[in-house]
This record gives C-alpha cells, sequence and structure tokens, in this order.
C-alpha cells in the first residue's frame, strides 16, 4: 500500500526515486536507481581517465550488507555478547567498525563559507571572448562541465539559509586543460584590500568568542567595531545591508569575480578583465521579515529552492559575462583602481559583454562526496587566465590550497572523485594520506632517464600554463598601501545613491537594526560617523532609528554619479520554479483550481494547494496545511472559494492565527497567510466567489496594487504577469513618499 501522494507531480522533494513498499520488504534487491534529477562528478581515475562506468556505480553495491572489507553480513542490531544480559565482546569487528566509523564521520567545516548547497550543471562558450582570451573552454561552442557551490559566508554548517551575508558563488569548470576555479561572491567589493586583514574582518564578524553568539549575523558589536575603524570595509558593509545581502535565490544572484584578472589571447596579447555571471532568472531578493521568518520556519530555504528547481526542470542558468579594461601599466580605469578590491567597475563605463552560458542541469547525489568535499581553489587557472597584482587575490592563491589540507585530512585532496581533473594527470606528487593513484615507474623527479624522462614538461605548442609576463616597477619592499587605496567613501556613495527608494529604505532600516543590537554606544556612533561621509540622509535615517543627532561628515570626495545598473527594481523576469500557493476550504470548486495548476505548470511555477487538512479534498492533493503552511514558501497566494476556520484553528493562542481581535470569517493562519503576503508585496489573487471574505479579513480589497480578483481563468495569466515582476513595488509606503 504506497500512500505517499506527495510523490506525483508537480511537488518536487521526495526522497528516493521509487515509492516506499507499506510493509518492510523482504526480498533482497540491490541499490535504487538515482533519482531522475541527480548525477554525480564523472567517474574519472584520480589520474583523470575516464572510466564510462555511470555514477552510481561508485556508490554501494551489491543486495547484502557487508563489512568494510566485504563480507557479507547476518546481523546489524545486536552486538556479540556474552549471553543475554552478559558483557559485550571486544572481538565483535562489525560492532566496532559501525561505531568506529561513525564516530569520525565528521570533517572540520569550512572556517568560512561553512553553509552551502552545490549542483553539476554546463557551461557553453559562446565564442565571444576568443579574441581576448586563448582559454580552451572559452572557444566558441565548447561545452564543458560545471560543479557549483553557493554559501553563505559567517553561519556554521548548520545554520539558516537566509542571513544578512554575503554569498559565496563558486563555480568549477572541468576543462580539458584542467580545472579553472572561478570563486566569486554575490557582491562585487570586499570588506578588505589586502588578504593580511582576512583573519581580521572574518574574526570580527563571526560569533564573540565567549559566548559563541549571535549564529550567521553581522549584527553584533565586533562586526561594526572592526567595519567603523576599517573604513575600507564600508563599501562591502554598504552592499550587505542593501537587498543584496538577502538573495530571494541562489538562482536569483549575480556572480561577481570581484578581483581583476588578466587574460591573454593565442597571440599572447592581454587585457585585464572583471568577472559578471547574470542570472536569467533576474536579480531578486525577500525583505528582512520574510528572511527572519525563513530563518525560523524553512531554514533550507535557499538549498531546497535550488534542489527542487532543478528537480522540477526550471533548470537555473546565468551568461557569464567580461568587462574588458585595457593592460595599462598603472592598472587603472576611469580613475578607478583595478587592483583595489573595494572598487568595483559601474557597467555605464565598461559594458559587460557575455561570453558563454552556464545552466545547472543535476543535484548531487551525496552531500558529502559533492557539496562538502568539493574543494575549490584560486589558483586553478587554465592557460589563457591568470592574476594580477591584487594584494588580497595574492594571499587568496596560498590560503585556499593550505585549507584543504586540514579541512580534507592532507595533500591528495585533489583526487577526490569531485575535485579530479578531466585532463590528464601525471604530477610527480607522491603518497601522502588518503592516496588514491597508483604510481608506477621508478623516478618521480625530473630529470630522469629511469622513466624514460617522462614527465616532460609542455613545449608552446602543448598548450602549456603560461605564467604571463608582466612588469613589475621598481619599488621599495615595504608593508603599504598605494594612495588610491584611500578612498573608502566615493563608491559606497554611489551604490547608495543609484538604488530605488524602497531599496535605500531598506538600507536604513537595516543598519538601524543591526546597529541597535550592538550594546556600545560608542560603536553605533563610530559607524554614524562613516554613513555620515557616505551620504547625509542615510545618516539622518540611521541616526533617527538608533535616537542620536548624525555627526558632520568627515571627508571629502568627488561625486561619482550613480548607475542604474545597481538597482534590482524594475523589469518582468522568468517565473519557472517560483510557487504558487492556492488556498483552498472543504467546498472548494475543484476546476478552478485546476485551472491555476495548468497554468502554473505550462509557466514551470510549482502550484502548492494548501487545504485546512492534509489528505485530499475532493480530487485534489493537498501539499500544504494551514497549520504547517509558511508564507515564505510562496511568491504569490491565490484564494479559491471560502476559507473557513478548520476544527484545529484556534483563534487566539495559536502560533501561527493572526492577532486580529474582531470576529472573522476565515481560518486565521489563512488570514495570516494573507497578511504576510501583503506585507511582503507578493502578488495575491481571489477567485470569485467566495473571495471577499478573506480578502476582508486581511483588510485587503480587489482594487489594490497586485490584488486580482475573478474567475480562475482571468486570475492565473494576470497572476503569472505579477509574479514575473517580483514584487507589487509600489505597495512598499517609501519614505520619499511618506
Ligand atoms: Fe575565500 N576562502 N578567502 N574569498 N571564499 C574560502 O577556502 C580566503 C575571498 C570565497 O564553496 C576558504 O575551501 C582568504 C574573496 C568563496 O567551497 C578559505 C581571503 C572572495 C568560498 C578562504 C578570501 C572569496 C571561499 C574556506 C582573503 C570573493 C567558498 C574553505 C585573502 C571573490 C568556496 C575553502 C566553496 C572559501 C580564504 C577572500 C570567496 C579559508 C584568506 C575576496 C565563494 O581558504
Amino acid at each position: 500500500m504506497a500512500t505517499n501522494n506527495q510523490r506525483k507531480p508537480p511537488v518536487p522533494g521526495v526522497p528516493s526515486s521509487e515509492a516506499p513498499s507499506y510493509e518492510k520488504p523482504t526480498t533482497p534487491a540491490g541499490p535504487l536507481p538515482l533519482k531522475d534529477d541527480q548525477g554525480g562528478p564523472d567517474t574519472l581515475t584520480p589520474t583523470g581517465v575516464n572510466t564510462g562506468q555511470p555514477p552510481e556505480s561508485v556508490g554501494q553495491q551489491g543486495a547484502f550488507l557487508t563489512t568494510a572489507h566485504g563480507a557479507r553480513l547476518s546481523d546489524s542490531d545486536h552486538s556479540l555478547r556474552v549471553g543475554r544480559r552478559g558483557p559485550t565482546l571486544l572481538q565483535d569487528h562489525h560492532l566496532r567498525e559501525k561505531v568506529s566509523h561513525f564516530d569520525h564521520e565528521r570533517i572540520p567545516e569550512r572556517v568560512v563559507h561553512a553553509r552551502g548547497a552545490g549542483a553539476h550543471g554546463v557551461f557553453e562558450a559562446n565564442g565571444a571572448a576568443e579574441g581576448i582570451c586563448r582559454a580552451g573552454f572559452l572557444q566558441s561552442g565548447v561545452e564543458t562541465p560545471v560543479f557549483v557551490r553557493f554559501s553563505t559566508v559567517l553561519g556554521s554548517r548548520g545554520s539558516a539559509d537566509l542571513a544578512r551575508d554575503t554569498r559565496g558563488f563558486a563555480t568549477r569548470f572541468y576543462t580539458a586543460e584542467g580545472n579553472y576555479d572561478l570563486i566569486g561572491n554575490n557582491i562585487p567589493v570586499f570588506f578588505i584590500q589586502d588578504g593580511i586583514k582576512f583573519p581580521d574582518v572574518i574574526h570580527a564578524a563571526k560569533p564573540h568568542p565567549d559566548r559563541e553568539i549571535p549564529q550567521a549575523q553581522s549584527a553584533h558589536d565586533t562586526f561594526w567595531d572592526f567595519a567603523s575603524l576599517h573604513t575600507e570595509a564600508q563599501a562591502h558593509t554598504m552592499w550587505n545591508m542593501s537587498d543584496r545581502g538577502l538573495p530571494r535565490s541562489f538562482r536569483t544572484m549575480e556572480g561577481f569575480g570581484v578581483h581583476t584578472w588578466r587574460l591573454a589571447n593565442a597571440d599572447g596579447e592581454t587585457c585585464l578583465v572583471k568577472f559578471h555571471w547574470k542570472p536569467r532568472q533576474g536579480v531578486h531578493s525577500v525583505t528582512w521579515e520574510e528572511a527572519q521568518l525563513s530563518n525560523g520556519s524553512d531554514p533550507d530555504y535557499h538549498r531546497r529552492d535550488l534542489a527542487d528547481s532543478i528537480e522540477g526542470g526550471a533548470y537555473p542558468a546565468w551568461d557569464l559575462g567580461v568587462q574588458v579594461m585595457p593592460d595599462t601599466e598603472d592598472q587603472t580605469f576611469e580613475g578607478i583602481d583595478l587592483l583595489d578590491p573595494t572598487k568595483f567597475v559601474p557597467e555605464e563605463l565598461a559594458p559587460v559583454q557575455l561570453i558563454g552560458t552556464m545552466t545547472l542541469k543535476t543535484n548531487p547525489t551525496n552531500y558529502f562526496a559533492e557539496t562538502e568535499q568539493v574543494a575549490f581553489n584560486v589558483s586553478n587557472l587554465v592557460p589563457g587566465i591568470d592574476v594580477t597584482n591584487d594584494p588580497l587575490l595574492q594571499a587568496r592563491l596560498f590560503s585556499y590550497l593550505d585549507t584543504q589540507i586540514t579541512r580534507l585530512g592532507g595533500p591528495n585532496w585533489n583526487q577526490l572523485p569531485i575535485n579530479r581533473a578531466h585532463a590528464p594527470i601525471n604530477d610527480m606528487l607522491r603518497d601522502g594520506f588518503h592516496q588514491d593513484a597508483v604510481h608506477g615507474g621508478a623516478a618521480p623527479y625530473r630529470p630522469n632517464s629511469l622513466d624514460g624522462g617522462c614527465p616532460f614538461v609542455a613545449g608552446h605548442d602543448d598548450h602549456p600554463f603560461i605564467d604571463l609576463p608582466a612588469p613589475v616597477q621598481a619599488a621599495i619592499k615595504e608593508r603599504a598601501h598605494p594612495a588610491s587605496f584611500d578612498d573608502h567613501f566615493s563608491q559606497v556613495a554611489l551604490f547608495y545613491r543609484s538604488l530605488a527608494s524602497v531599496e535605500q529604505d531598506h538600507v536604513a532600516a537595516a543598519y538601524s537594526f543591526e546597529l541597535s543590537k550592538c550594546y556600545d554606544q560608542t560603536i553605533r556612533e563610530r559607524q554614524l560617523q562613516a554613513l555620515a561621509n557616505i551620504d547625509a540622509d542615510l545618516c539622518k535615517k540611521v541616526a533617527d532609528g538608533l535616537g542620536l543627532t548624525p555627526p558632520a561628515p568627515t571627508v571629502t570626495y568627488e561625486d561619482v554619479g550613480t548607475s542604474a545598473a545597481l538597482t534590482q527594481v524594475g523589469g518582468s523576469w522568468p517565473v519557472a520554479g517560483r510557487q504558487l500557493g492556492i488556498v483552498i476550504g472543504e467546498g472548494v470548486t475543484e476546476a478552478a483550481v485546476t485551472t491555476l495548476q495548468k497554468a502554473a505548470q505550462a509557466a514551470g511555477v510549482v502550484p502548492l494547494v494548501i487545504g485546512p487538512h492534509g489528505g485530499k479534498i475532493g480530487h485534489l492533493i493537498v501539499n500544504r496545511t494551514y497549520a504547517n503552511a509558511a508564507s515564505i514558501e510562496f511568491d504569490a497566494l491565490v484564494l479559491v472559494g471560502e476559507l473557513p476556520p478548520a476544527p484545529d484553528a484556534m483563534v487566539s493562542g495559536d502560533t501561527k492565527a493572526g492577532a486580529g481581535s474582531s470576529p472573522i470569517a476565515s481560518d486565521p493562519r489563512v488570514v495570516k497567510l494573507i497578511g504576510e503576503a501583503w506585507r511582503h508585496s507578493k502578488a495575491i489573487g481571489a477567485i470569485a466567489p467566495g473571495e471577499s471574505a478573506s480578502l476582508t479579513d486581511a483588510d485587503i480589497t480587489g482594487d489594490d496594487e497586485g490584488v486580482v480578483v475573478g474567475t480562475a481563468k482571468e486570475v492565473a495569466p494576470r497572476m503569472l504577469e505579477l509574479l514575473a515582476e517580483h514584487r507589487a513595488w509600489g505597495r512598499f509606503a517609501t519614505s520619499a513618499e511618506v
């Protein structure tokens, strides 16, 4: 008796490829096939030869439980004991092996970016980069497998996804010339200009060392103590305080390489570039309230969204682009020092030229083997792509190689399946913990004659990686930075002034919140001074929120204008993978729901039916109940018919009930759901007849912005249009209007 009705389409997320039997299985059977959405690293030998075996061949095999050395076991539920009431024997190999292996299941989490989610995909170059870069994977039509890991920075591995934080956006290209790792963020500037400050900023941002709180947050004294003293951090913190710190999804984030990189074409001509990932899904965020709700009700919000959208066939895609700048001796473009990672180049000054598209198509088979063990390395470069002297980048070239030795337990982490290159490996690195290769030959040294001189170094025509020759000016050896690094504010103002007024309000609210959580008044005042140096209006709003007097600026600098590319407000975007909540009651008209479901599915939107109880109502499968639905799950809501209180509703005392005091006709949890969708400026639809009661209970009318009332056929297309705009933006009261 298989009762799991959630397996039926369209809801992604079922745990295995076949529905479980109700009875305990009794016939030996091998492992189930992978789910359709799952894939794994290609099955390569540690030296990069493709074995041609399917991904599941590296998982468990056979129908019987075995020890790690392959002996079949007849019992795994009882330890070997002297009689039924006697002591346990040390000779019980299975007990010792099982418990001992379990004891060592964890590895150290990443010191930063511990919380993440990954996916496999493919990158296809469009050839536009051929003239500037000789890398094989950027030549027209070349398809390259990729693995991407998105992450937050501050939280530990089990922390919630919707922390206000920077997101990591790390991409590995398994190219025929070796692995190329582009390890970027969703924010184009960084906290520090020199890698030697990284331990400082991270120690300041991580939880306080005494009580280890707060988790995954920057709203605390040590972070703002550092940011206000070390004002080069103001650029990055401003982006964090903006909506960019709260992405709607990994799929709706831009990605940036942050540093400037040097490219060379086949003729050896070089240029300087900044890398950009442009999401085809648009750049969207959640509100601060949504983030807080989500962190309680669905801490896996982002990783679930990524996996579900891939499983549902709404494959996330990004265009890779470059801003191309001449490789001049001063490495400055339009007055912007390209070696200063706290600065970005506005797109109006150097347009982003698209050079290919990445599409994520498969979920990992095993989180630990793939997402946890993937070890990105900034120095994984391929011919045609090289580094610059950005002092932040230079320190990263050391750190990524170094950190894996502790995290992955030795020097052979490149041999883990997810890290294996898709190019032949002959590295003469030998032995060490967890050596997977069985090296032949007698002479792992060069020069040798015993192994016939193998391996040889590659000649010019053999596609070697060449460290691009770049002039180094005669200089004094010193600990100092160039004068151009002293400007900590002009671009921060540029960013803030480029935002729409609703986004500016969010920034002011974020600073007020964060600083109000600091205990120390000195730190608030010092950060206010930094804001005074950025924008007087912003500083006043935050000062008002904190009950402080806004200080006067202490620095002057040239106004650098605005950049239209920086706001997220406006436009219309693909809706595939978004979730539509359809709220129904007992007497629902099924045809209306079916019309909505079909329209949603046709657009790739996941319709989730929310009912007064689980199971079915008529023929409709209920995906969520009034009791377990959280508004954060739905990008838009449609109410169908009357939604009276369900038997388990409590008008007061229910943590999920709304606070309304007047008698209401609808279930209080539904009213709360609608109220939150309203506050978060999400589209709300209501199918007549019956719409009036629940809308009225939530103090909403059919004439309000982003609200549609009508038949299912009328409401469905309009909802999809509103969804494509992400928010009913006008519903946010902006301070500019108040
Ligand atoms: Fe990282 N960073 N970082 N970082 N970083 C790591 O490497 C480090 C920096 C970024 O999904 C660590 O394998 C130093 C900038 C991402 O696995 C570690 C400095 C940018 C990820 C490390 C920086 C990043 C990391 C931790 C200053 C944006 C996650 C685990 C010199 C361009 C990758 C690991 C993944 C991870 C060090 C600065 C992005 C410790 C020392 C700038 C997306 O090596």
